[in-house]
């Protein structure tokens, strides 16, 4: 399994801007990393669904919810840390791009939760992506906060 993972830094398009290091130290943290990223979730589920979908690849540490920077509530991300490599590879390889109410959900691998990154950059207080988009979304607040803006 880990030979399948072994140019993942090619294949994850994700660079995180505030990494607090090189390109080589982020791209060895993703190879090391028990962690990952959850994309594209409904602002509706919760970290009960997360859990029963992500213990299908093995034992989990802990969830951290994405949240509005302002409202506090979900917006439609999370981090799931592990405690085995394999188990996080298998989600990846396995859950990625499987349904989670309604909406195909995508698993990246992550370079490590650290206080802070639970947060959506974006200037409205949710994620960045939420910002831009055109279309309606009603899992993720209808329109994108820029479109509700005009
Ligand atoms: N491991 O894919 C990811 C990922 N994403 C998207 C966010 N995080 C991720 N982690 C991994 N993989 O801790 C993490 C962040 C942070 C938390 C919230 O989730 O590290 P965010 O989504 O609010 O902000 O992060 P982030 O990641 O800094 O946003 P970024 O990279 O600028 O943009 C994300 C997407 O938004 C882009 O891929 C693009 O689709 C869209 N976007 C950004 N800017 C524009 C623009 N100007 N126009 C149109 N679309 C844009």
């Amino acid at each position: 399994m880990a030979s399948l993972f072994k140019d993942l830094a090619k294949i994850s398009a994700y660079r995180d801007r505030r990494f607090p290091g090189t390109q080589e130290e982020f791209e060895d943290a993703l190879l090391k990393s028990t962690t990952v990223y959850v994309g594209n979730m409904s602002f509706y589920t919760t970290e009960e669904q997360v859990y029963e979908l992500f213990s299908r690849a093995g034992e989990i540490k802990k969830i951290v919810m994405g949240l509005d920077k302002n409202s506090k509530t979900p917006c439609g991300f999370c981090f799931v840390m592990f405690y085995s490599r394999d188990d996080t590879e298998d989600s990846v390889k396995y859950i990625s791009g499987t349904i989670l109410d309604d909406r195909p959900i995508r698993v990246d691998f992550d370079w490590g939760f650290q206080e802070g990154r639970q947060w959506g950059r974006g200037r409205s207080g949710g994620q960045v992506r939420d910002e831009y988009r055109t279309d309606y979304d009603p899992g993720r607040g209808g329109y994108g906060k820029l479109v509700q803006k005009e």
